[in-house]
């Protein structure tokens, strides 16, 4: 048990990234089931929705999970009321300052873990009442800040007295390890849930994440001021073209909008936003959450294990 799993009551120091249309009931319940944290991702949806899969994931175990108000949604203020009453135990949050809904959700004993990129942010964060934080790196995708997983966290971890749990490029024991070497007390994991078999996105963006190469991410949208993480594709081919050629911010982002509904849930990979980290390459193989749980202990074990065992016999 570290700090971050005694506070939220969870087995392993594993969070399941909250990925917009894609982390539904079934992939939380299933991370949550496993020991780890599962997270339900609010995105763009309506409160009902969410209210809703907040009670499915509920009937399917009874492990803490958490909720991910994606804080740029036309929604957010309905739904942060509806992680209030439904009794959700973690909230984090993404794309923005979560400070207006602070008193909310703390008057009802739930746990808030802000999403951050920076030191600046982290440490306002933690002077508004985050329990905890989660630094995200550039490796990430979706939506994201400019600095490093590696440069980031020891960063962040220095400047907050809260637990930090890094996010961005990691996907395995090795990652893992180094997260926590660099100060982090858990990890947060996007882009290898994508294949876990209880996954519900679509089977051709599965396909793209097995396929991937090391290279095949890029950044749209510096521009607008939104930079998003996808995998190369014709709509990221059109928009770089028009990004670069001036095209009005409005046309931009209206392109972008839409996107990811169409990878995730139509299939549509060639015209659509497929968001994915840089670690995509590492993924190889379709998984129970669970043996993707399991796996990640008993590799981070290992190498732990590797490292006290050459500090020993060498230093
Ligand atoms: O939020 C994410 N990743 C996301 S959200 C998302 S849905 C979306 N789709 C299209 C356009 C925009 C969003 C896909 N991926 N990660 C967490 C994250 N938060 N990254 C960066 C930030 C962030 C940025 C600024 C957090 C706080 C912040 O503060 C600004 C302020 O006002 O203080």
């Amino acid at each position: 048990m570290n700090s971050i799993c005694d506070m939220l009551g969870i087995k392993y120091p594993i969070f399941q990234g909250a990925m917009a249309w894609v982390s539904n009931h079934a992939i939380a319940a299933a991370v949550s089931k496993a020991g780890g944290l599962g997270i339900i991702a609010a995105g763009n949806a309506p409160a009902d929705w969410l209210r809703e899969e907040i009670r499915a994931c509920k009937k399917v175990t009874d492990k803490p999970f958490g909720v991910n108000v994606m804080l740029l949604s036309p929604h957010a203020d309905e739904v942060a009321k509806v992680v209030a009453e439904e009794g959700v135990k973690v909230v984090t949050t993404g794309a923005g300052n979560p400070g207006k809904y602070m008193e909310l959700w703390k008057s009802k004993g739930i746990k808030v873990i802000p999403v951050v990129p920076s030191v600046a942010i982290a440490k306002r964060m933690e002077k508004e009442g985050a329990d905890a934080i989660v630094a995200e790196g550039c490796e990430s995708g979706g939506h994201i800040g400019e600095l490093t997983t590696m440069a980031l966290i020891p960063q962040v971890v220095d400047a907050v007295s809260i637990p930090v749990i890094a996010a961005g490029g990691i996907a395995d024991g090795r990652g893992f390890a180094a997260a926590m070497m660099l100060g982090a007390q858990a990890v947060q994991i996007g882009t290898r849930f994508l294949v876990a078999e209880e996954c519900t996105v679509h089977e051709a963006y599965k396909e793209k994440v097995l396929k991937a190469t090391d290279i095949d991410t890029v950044v749209t949208g510096r521009s607008t001021g939104h930079p998003v993480r996808v995998f190369k594709n014709q709509m990221t081919r059109t928009f770089m073209k028009l990004e670069k050629e001036g095209t009005d911010l409005n046309k931009l982002e209206e392109l972008g909008a839409g996107g990811l509904y169409r990878a995730v849930i139509e299939g549509d990979v060639m015209n659509g936003s497929v968001m994915a980290g840089q670690i995509a390459g590492l993924v190889k193989k379709r998984q129970p959450a669970e043996e993707i749980i399991e796996e990640l202990m008993k590799e981070l074990k290992e190498i732990t294990l590797q490292r006290t065992h050459y500090i020993n016999e060498n230093m």
